[in-house]
């Protein structure tokens, strides 16, 4: 006998947590299901040192309830996730939201019964739960990418995924440590390590533009004005391409320095839709390689950034490349270094902007080595160590830093089987199919959580959750009204859709020949090459998924 709920919910990270308060709210009973012991998904798993957000923390929260806007503090501009965790943990207290969640609990099954309409889902330990719908919050990227290195069972040291780190303390003082892998973790856990070990091997195989974060303690008067305008602020939200407002302080900022606000601070999802310059603006091409290189000393690598010509122009997009190649080499003291550390395969703007604290200078200290494993790859872990082709490496510690499986990993862990047992590892052999990043032909009465094919990454997430969720939510109360038993996606519409996500993902930066990011699956051996997020701009798929409800769920079918 299994427990039956209208909704069984997988995962309590910030999709999930949301999804209990807004399905709670309509009168639906609910259960979600969390692999981790406590609340939190990313910001639960991913406790490495230096891990924080890379969007701003008043931006990076819950807009659905104005006393929670009112009552939470943030430490920083952009925070570290210990104090993301505990935003959780406060959230997942002020609203009860624990007494519906099972934790530790691992999903394994998740199989569609086309005899009562039901979703059942089978757990690692054997229980099974049912829903009348289900809902996968599972997280973009939530299942941990380990490349298989020869021998890696046998070393004898302590090894740790960045995205999986222990709660209880890690010790490295002492002792010689290598991380392999220098995307946005290990741009964040270096600089930490480096302070903490004996020494610290970094092995990178290709090097990233990351720029510096903003790393300002947050000011009383500027997070009351952010407060102050928190119902305009999540509307200029809603019609930002990256899920963020933008606003500036004003009466705070300029209160105290007399000048008007700065810029925004750089953050890693893109905030407008990339346009060419303007005539009355300067371009990066109308500026010679002397006054870039000069422009980049005086503002720093982060000004390269500004030029948004850069993310749609291939020649405006080398000319910042080669800006960031001098901007490194006047940061870092070794000019063999320096040259390892300059990205020469692909462009600014192909993969996720990395964002970072203290990240070239930490390749100036006595402590640290990098080693070219695109070069000399690695090939071998040994007992006591790490080989490549040219050299062996002692080490006490291994951390990989080797990022996710993103996307559609964790929903294909799930193993879910759909109408007429129909495997989703079978529907997506040649690459992730969805209408609206929201539902799957097949698949009835389930939906994903910013998944393939909606904005997810590319938008602030907590914006592109309370959207996907209110959705889902409005949806699951259509089907109560009308009196319908399920919602099925059409294939013909989920097949125009995917045409559309990959027309518009055409001729950015994100899909030139050169690039090989996760967004393209292309961190996963065999993985196939799709560009998975919706970058036609948060707004724009918002409208799309509002005029479907508003015309009877045009592209679904119900029953
Ligand atoms: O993972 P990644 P990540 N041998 O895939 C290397 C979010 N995030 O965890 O580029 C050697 O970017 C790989 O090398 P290569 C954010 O969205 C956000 O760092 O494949 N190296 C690369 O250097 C981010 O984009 C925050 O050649 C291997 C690295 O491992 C996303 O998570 C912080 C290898 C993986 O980089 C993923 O970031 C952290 C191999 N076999 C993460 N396999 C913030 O909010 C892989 N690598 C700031």
């Amino acid at each position: 006998m299994s427990d039956h709920y209208d909704v069984v919910i997988v995962g309590a990270g910030f999709a999930g947590m949301y999804a209990i308060y807004r399905f709670r709210k309509q009168g639906l009973k609910v259960v979600a299901l969390e692999a981790g012991s406590d609340v939190g998904g990313t910001w639960y798993w991913n406790r490495y040192p230096g891990a924080r957000c890379d969007v701003p923390s008043l931006e990076y929260s819950y807009g659905f309830s104005e006393a929670l806007e009112q009552e939470w503090d943030w430490p920083e501009v952009f925070s570290a996730q210990p104090d993301i965790l505990r935003y959780a943990n406060h959230v997942a207290d002020r609203f009860d939201l624990r007494r519906d969640i099972r934790f530790d609990t691992r999903v394994s099954a998740v199989d569609f019964s086309e005899e009562d309409n039901v979703w059942r889902l089978t757990t690692e330990a054997g229980d099974t739960v049912e829903g009348r719908f289900c809902l996968m919050a599972t997280g973009c990227l939530s299942v941990p990418n380990t490349p298989e290195f020869p021998g890696a069972d046998r070393f004898r040291g302590e090894v740790y995924h960045t995205g999986l780190w222990p709660k209880d303390e890690v010790d490295l003082s002492g002792k010689r440590v290598g991380i392999i892998g220098t995307g946005s973790s290990g741009v964040q856990a270096i600089p930490e390590l480096a302070r903490e070990a004996a020494h610290l091997t970094v092995f990178q195989r290709t090097p990233v533009y990351t720029v510096p974060a903003n790393r300002k303690a947050m000011r009383a008067e500027v997070q009351q004005e952010f407060r102050d305008n928190y119902r305009q602020i999540r509307e200029m939200q809603q019609s930002n391409a990256g899920g963020v407002s933008n606003f500036r302080p004003v009466k705070s900022v300029r209160g105290r320095s007399g000048q008007p606000a700065p810029p925004p601070a750089p953050s890693a999802v893109p905030a407008a839709e990339p346009v060419a310059p303007t005539a009355d603006s300067t371009g990066i091409l109308d500026l010679s390689p002397e006054q870039r290189h000069q422009l980049v000393r005086e503002r720093g690598l982060g000004v390269l950034l500004t030029f948004r010509e850069a993310y749609v122009d291939l020649e405006a997009n080398e000319a910042a490349n080669a800006a960031f190649r001098d901007g490194i080499r006047d940061l870092v003291e070794d000019a063999e270094t320096a040259e390892t550390l300059c990205p020469t395969t692909y462009g600014l703007g192909c993969k996720r902007q990395v964002l970072d604290r203290d990240y070239y200078d930490t390749f100036n200290r006595d402590n640290v080595t990098l080693v070219d494993v695109k070069a000399n790859p690695i090939v071998a872990i040994t007992e006591t160590g790490l080989s490549t082709s040219a050299a062996d490496y002692e080490l006490d510690v291994v951390i990989y830093a080797t990022g996710f499986d993103a996307m559609t990993g964790a929903l294909l862990r799930a193993n879910i089987t759909g109408r007429g047992g129909r495997r989703l590892a079978d529907k997506w052999e040649h690459g992730p199919v969805t209408y609206l990043g929201l539902a799957l032909s097949g698949f009835p009465n389930l939906f994903t959580v910013t998944g393939p094919g909606s904005p997810s990454v590319l938008c602030n997430m907590l914006v592109a959750i309370e959207q996907h969720v209110n959705w889902v939510g409005d949806c699951i109360g259509y089907l109560r009204e009308h009196g319908y038993a399920t919602i099925e996606a059409l294939p013909a519409a989920e097949d125009e859709w995917v045409a559309h996500v990959n027309e518009v993902a055409e001729g950015t930066m994100y899909t030139t020949p050169s690039c090989n990011s996760w967004y393209l699956g292309a961190n996963i051996p065999g993985k196939p090459r799709i560009f998975m997020p919706y970058v036609g701009g948060y707004p724009r798929y918002r409208q799309r998924c509002e005029e479907v409800a508003a015309s009877d769920y045009e592209g679904f079918q119900f029953r």
